[in-house]
């Protein structure tokens, strides 16, 4: 078979994968429009993309519903060591798993064709950019690659010049045998999934779905996973956070990126307009950021994305317009209703629901049936440059510099409004022991609090523990250029379940102080829990909150915050002695200032 690549390494690898797979074909990709377009025809010939009437050039998909989401529980960090993988994360020794996948791999691809994609995560060519090669089988996997990563023939002009490469190996594990009719969304059962990570190679394994996180590799597996561990061994950061740039009324720019667990609103505030007059935020990247300290010694931040695989259900005018705009046009919708003038539809978008669409899975659907249209984890994927508020800077190689890191959650009791922390390694502390109340979106109960450290919990590729000596070590290698940390929570609620803050472009209220605190100017109060707004330095003006509800807000209760502590004390019990004694001693010192 002729293998159009001129890269060693890269060649051999597809020989190896073709060996092992079968397919009936391989296809190395371009990344061009043509290409896309090829692809999209087909997959409409075929009935699996729904072309959208309302939408030029967009497609609804409809996934199988066994397979709708990330797979957090067959989801491995495979270390030599299980330690080194760390109690937050599934562990199965590389030789065991290689052994199984192996199995797996052997003949998957037979009656497929292999799609070699070369992608950049950061634009092609930035010093923090990486490059990878996603081998897959499933064409949903190619068209949403080309939007979500950088699918270029300067890329694999990269890599024919040598460059190296992160291999991410991807099957939906179907295989066709001759004369079989294939299924709209071909995936293997829960128990044959296996998303694996093998953080020492640099290699990803993934096996069994084709959805999101688990099929698109570049994103949670590679941008998070693999990045995250190389990061701490090359002294950068990979995080999952959004990235934003906020510019005063006097032209000053503030670079902010913020890390929240799912379903807290961070594609929202990626993309928020303040309603502050004369403030202006810009969106770089909403999902995760890849930082490095510069020449200048600050942390410059760089989006390795290059599209949004945004949750749809709740998008809507109110909660954020400039998603909405984005996806007027050349957006893949995968999930979602489908409304009979030939547009999609989702709970909480605006306006009435339909009196009759075609639900998710494929069935009629009315306002009296039962489950909902859309499902609750329906998805868009769209190019970020379509984004109405994508800044001007968003692909700029450097990256921008980091001013604030914003930790946070969904908490509707003790956690007030905002507040900064003492200092760095107080801020590593907040970020350590950042926690929210579950929802819809997780497993488990509805409103048990859980700690999700730094909203990394699944995607750090090893021990956390380590990773939080990473971030100190950071904050000593960056010292006074180190960006200020700050805790929020746009949540809380008055004892009659009231929200207290209504969020969204108001809490442009919040980033202001933030950069008044950068800039030496808004004055603070110092509790037990870091520094809350002094009374009056909040910018309040033309938005009517009571007095009450004011206070509420911000209460520092010492009471309910001493009755967190054995909670955090057992979170931390969790990483044994890889917990940093710098982050004991921060636990020590918060009880006594809670005394
Ligand atoms: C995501 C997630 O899809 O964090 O971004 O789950
Ligand atoms: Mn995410």
């Amino acid at each position: 078979m002729n293998i159009p690549v001129k890269n060693d390494k890269l060649r051999a690898w597809i020989r190896e994968v073709a060996d092992l797979c079968q397919p009936d074909d391989i296809y190395v990709c371009n990344g061009s429009q043509e290409e896309y377009t090829s692809m999209i025809m087909k997959l409409t010939e075929t009935g699996i993309a729904i072309p959208l009437k309302k939408r030029r050039n967009s497609y609804l998909f409809r996934s199988d519903p066994s397979d709708v989401a990330r797979v957090e529980d067959r989801t491995y960090i495979s270390t030599p060591s299980r330690d080194d993988a760390g109690p937050t994360n599934h562990w199965i020794a590389p030789g065991e798993l290689k052994k199984i996948m192996t199995g797996l791999y052997r003949g998957c691809m037979k009656g497929r064709t292999m799609y070699v994609i070369p992608f950049s995560m950061g634009p092609v060519g930035s010093p923090i950019s990486k490059i990878g090669v996603e081998i897959s089988d499933s064409p949903y996997v190619v068209v949403n690659m080309h939007i979500m990563t950088r699918v270029s023939t300067g890329v694999m002009e990269m890599l024919d010049g040598g460059a190296d490469f992160i291999p991410c190996l991807h099957s939906i594990g179907a295989p066709l045998e001759q004369g079989q009719k294939d299924s709209s969304w071909p995936c293997a059962p829960l128990e044959k999934k296996y998303i694996s990570h093998f953080p020492e190679e640099n290699l990803i394994w993934s096996y069994g779905s084709g959805y999101g996180g688990n099929a698109l590799l570049g994103k949670k597996c590679l941008a998070l996973r693999i990045a995250s561990a190389m990061a701490r061994r090359e002294g950068w950061m990979a995080e999952h956070m959004l990235i934003l740039r906020l510019t005063s009324p006097e032209g000053k720019q503030y670079h902010i990126a913020a890390a929240f667990p799912s379903a807290c609103g961070k594609t929202n505030l990626a993309m928020m307009q303040p309603s502050l007059p004369g403030w202006k935020c810009e969106c770089i990247g909403d999902d995760i950021a890849w930082m490095k300290a510069g020449p200048d010694g600050r942390l410059h931040a760089i989006n390795p994305e290059n599209g949004f695989f945004g949750v749809a259900p709740g998008t809507s005018y109110k909660t954020n317009p400039m998603a909405m705009d984005t996806l007027k046009e050349n957006v893949i919708f995968t999930n979602c209703a489908l409304t009979d003038d030939g547009d999609i539809w989702w709970e909480g978008m605006d306006g009435d629901e339909p009196s009759h669409a075609i639900d998710w899975k494929g069935r009629d659907w009315t306002p009296q049936s039962t489950g909902e249209a859309a499902h609750p984890n329906a998805r868009f994927t769209a190019p970020a440059s379509q984004c109405p508020v994508i800044c001007g800077d968003w692909e700029k190689p450097e990256g921008v510099p980091i001013d604030i890191f914003i930790f946070g959650g969904r908490r509707s009791t003790v956690v007030p409004l905002v507040y900064e922390a003492f200092n760095w390694e107080h801020g590593v502390f907040l970020g350590a022991t950042a926690a929210s109340e579950t929802t819809a979106a997780n497993i488990g109960a509805v409103g048990n609090l859980r700690r999700d450290p730094f909203a990394m919990t699944p995607f750090c590729g090893y021990h956390m523990g380590d990773y939080f000596q990473h971030w100190l070590d950071m904050g000593d290698r960056l010292g006074d250029r180190s960006p200020r940390i700050f805790y929020v929570n746009w949540f809380r609620k008055s004892d009659e379940g009231k929200f207290l803050w209504p969020g969204f472009s108001e809490n442009s209220r919040v980033l202001k102080w933030m950069c008044e605190r950068v800039d030496g100017r808004a004055r603070a109060q110092e509790t037990p829990i870091g520094l809350l707004p002094a009374k009056g330095a909040l910018d309040m003006t033309g938005l009517y909150i009571s007095a009450d509800d004011m206070e509420e807000l911000m209460r520092v209760d010492r009471q309910s915050w001493t009755e967190e502590i054995p909670d955090m004390e057992q979170h931390f019990s969790r990483f044994g002695d890889r917990l940093p004694v710098r982050l004991s001693r921060q636990l020590e010192e918060f009880k006594k200032r809670l005394k």
